[in-house]
């Protein structure tokens, strides 16, 4: 492992192009539940009664209270060593996007900056009638929220299945995917569309690609590096010794 380690740093080092795409996994040492898996939060709740439109259109106040308690629990919580050692890898790298799947908040409360946050942020909220964005980062929103504009419903500003992502966020994550000559791909089980194939758009650009997770997943056989373990230890050796 630490061999490997070695190398992908020797990798990163001779880069100035570096893209990192995150999902969940980063988070789960904050304390953050993930979405899949034994402790995940779709094995108590069903993400089609709470992570779609439509679920929101049969039953705000029921999704609005699943969101208010991941604010809570959110709101409590606070970045690791990984998200650190990605602020730092933007402060070493001349070129490098952080492109993350997450709502947490947390790359940005860590520091990074060159951030492209593709499912949207827990913290802002959107008008249904008015489409205003607002950033409100109140643990409780209660169940049924109006925009202080129009008085509309809002909803939180998060991506749910079945919706498109923003055209022009997702177009700034393939080219910075395109144009990249190495991919870490930290804490996401590469299962949730497109953001999964964000990597595959990275290694037929000709990057070097790296899994960072606790375990395989559909994408680790055309990784070039699979590092298994968790991202709070590996990420920040990474950046160590780099001078
Ligand atoms: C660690 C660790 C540690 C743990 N260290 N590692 C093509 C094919 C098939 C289906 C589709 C397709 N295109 C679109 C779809 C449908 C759908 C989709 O992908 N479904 C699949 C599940 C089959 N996609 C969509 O609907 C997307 N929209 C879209 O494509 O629009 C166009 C369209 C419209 C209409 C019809 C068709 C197309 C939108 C997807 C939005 C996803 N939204 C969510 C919720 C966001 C809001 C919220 O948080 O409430 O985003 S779902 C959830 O999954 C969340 C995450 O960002 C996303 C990805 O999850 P992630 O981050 O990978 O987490 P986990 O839990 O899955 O994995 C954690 C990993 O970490 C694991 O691997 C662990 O091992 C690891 N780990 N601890 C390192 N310490
Ligand atoms: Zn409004």
């Amino acid at each position: 492992m630490e061999e490997k380690i070695a190398s992908l740093r020797d990798v990163l080092k001779e880069a100035d192009r570096v893209a990192a795409l995150t999902g969940a996994g980063i988070s789960a040492e904050s304390g953050v539940p993930t979405f899949r898996g034994d402790e995940g939060l779709w094995r108590n709740y069903r993400a089609t009664d709470l992570a779609t439109p439509q679920a929101f259109a049969r039953d705000p106040e029921l999704v609005w209270e699943f969101y208010n308690w991941r604010r809570e629990l959110i709101s409590k919580v606070t970045y690791n060593p990984a998200h650190r050692a990605l602020v730092e890898l933007e402060r070493i790298v001349p070129g490098f996007t952080l492109i993350t799947q997450n709502v947490d908040g947390l790359h940005l409360l860590a520091g990074s900056r060159n951030l492209i946050e593709i499912h949207g942020n827990l913290w802002k909220v959107r008008c249904t009638k008015c489409r205003e964005i607002t950033l409100d980062r109140s643990p409780d929103m209660g169940t049924s929220p109006e925009c202080k504009l129009c008085g509309g419903l809002l909803r939180p500003h998060v991506v749910w299945f079945g919706e498109s992502l923003d055209p022009d966020i997702l177009q700034q994550a393939i080219a910075t995917s395109k144009a990249c000559q190495v991919m870490l791909v930290i804490g996401t089980s590469s299962v949730v569309q497109p953001a999964a194939s964000l990597a595959l758009e990275a290694k037929s650009g000709g990057a070097v690609v790296a899994e960072i997770n606790l375990e395989s997943t559909p994408h680790s056989p055309f990784m070039d590096f699979t590092l298994h373990g968790k991202a709070g230890e590996i990420v920040p050796k990474l950046v160590e010794n780099w001078a």
